[in-house]
């Protein structure tokens, strides 16, 4: 009995030691001391030995169970301590690496251009109107006076969508004309208004891209005559570009304006002497206006005795090329932060 006790104790201590997880231990504990254990048995059978030898294996199996308990519990400690080790070297963590880089953003100079755009057409009194990019064709083109066969309504133009199916066939605006005739529509004169947004057409190559942005503005009022379009906007030009500027109107032609002009300004790179920039002209032109036309007036229902009207129209990603130096117009849309952190500002430029 004796012996048994002790080769009992030789193998379980062997086995505690190997054991490399809590899951082995429990397995070995049950194995043992558990309610079937080998040495819970040994315990129970005690009872049939004659009273000389019951004492001595008695005093036997205690101290091999205390032993293999404190072994346990030390295996225990062990393992745990192991694992701790294991995960300070595994976890550790090098306070010396440099930080991750974040690229932080900016204002896009082309919110830019349109806030500063609007903060001084609302210093004139005009308020900022938007509409769909979704148009049908007699907002873009019927009510604005562009016949059924204009070149600018060609399908090469036009980004048209899948016809309805009440058989209409909606396109995406070619200008942000359609939001004044809205507005024309919906209210009455007097009227000042700009509509800066989004416009589509189907063309791209290193000075056009298929989506732009426009700003266009009217101003329809008893006694609007051209002098009012010819000051506000070398005004506006003169602020823009914070500086005095010479401005010049050439005639020209829109369909939905009567007379029309394209408006030059001083090339700001030359001061008129010619440059590559204004290709030697000493001009750019930036804009384009007239007297908004009688038919036009009638389309939206505004009495063209009465009334008379001028609109303008500008393309910001022009302007803001000119204002910023930005050599590139495909670089406003490669949604490449770099060009932000060259052109961006902190903020919009307009209060916000
Ligand atoms: C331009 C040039 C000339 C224009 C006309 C209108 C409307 F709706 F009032 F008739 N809005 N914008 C206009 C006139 C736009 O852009 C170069």
């Amino acid at each position: 009995m004796l012996e048994d006790l002790l080769a009992l104790q030789q193998r379980l201590l062997a086995a505690i030691a190997e054991a490399g997880s809590d899951d082995d231990l429990e397995q070995v504990r049950l194995s043992c001391l558990g309610r079937k254990g080998e040495l819970t048995q040994i315990l129970r059978s005690l009872g049939t030995l004659a009273p000389e030898q019951r004492k001595q294996a008695g005093e036997q199996a205690n101290r091999t169970r205390e032993t293999l308990q404190r072994a346990l519990d030390e295996r225990v400690l062990t393992l745990k301590q192991a694992a701790l080790a294991d995960r300070v070297v595994r976890e550790q963590l090098d306070v010396t690496l440099p930080g991750r880089h974040r690229a932080a953003g900016a204002v896009h100079p082309i919110t830019r251009a349109i806030a500063e755009i609007g903060t001084f057409f609302q210093g004139m009194g005009f308020i900022a109107a938007t509409g769909p990019e979704v148009e049908s064709d007699w907002y873009n083109f019927e009510a604005l006076n562009l016949p059924p066969n204009h070149p600018a309504r060609e399908m090469q133009d036009t980004f048209y969508l899948p016809e309805t199916a009440a058989g209409e066939r909606l396109l995406l605006r070619t200008h942000t004309s359609p939001v004044q005739i809205h507005v024309m529509e919906q209210q009455t004169p007097p009227l000042r208004v700009i509509a800066p947004g989004r416009v589509f057409r189907c063309d791209s190559d290193l000075t056009h891209t298929p989506m732009f942005h426009q700003v266009e503005g009217f101003m329809v009022d008893e006694t609007v005559h051209f002098g009012h379009l010819k000051g506000l906007l070398a005004a506006f030009l003169r602020h823009f570009f914070a500086r005095e500027l010479p401005v010049r109107f050439r005639p020209s032609f829109f369909p939905f304006t009567e007379p029309s002009a394209e408006v030059d300004m001083g090339c700001l790179f030359c001061q008129g002497k010619g440059c590559r920039v204004c290709k030697g002209s000493g001009w750019l032109e930036v804009l384009g206006c007239g007297m908004i036309h009688p038919a036009v007036l009638g389309h939206v229902g505004i009495d063209r005795e009465r009334y008379s009207g001028f609109a303008f129209g500008m393309g910001v990603e022009r302007l803001a090329m000119l204002k910023y130096g930005i050599g590139d117009l495909r670089t406003f849309f490669d949604n490449d932060v770099r060009f932000l952190q060259r052109y961006g500002a902190a903020v919009m430029g307009d209060g916000r």
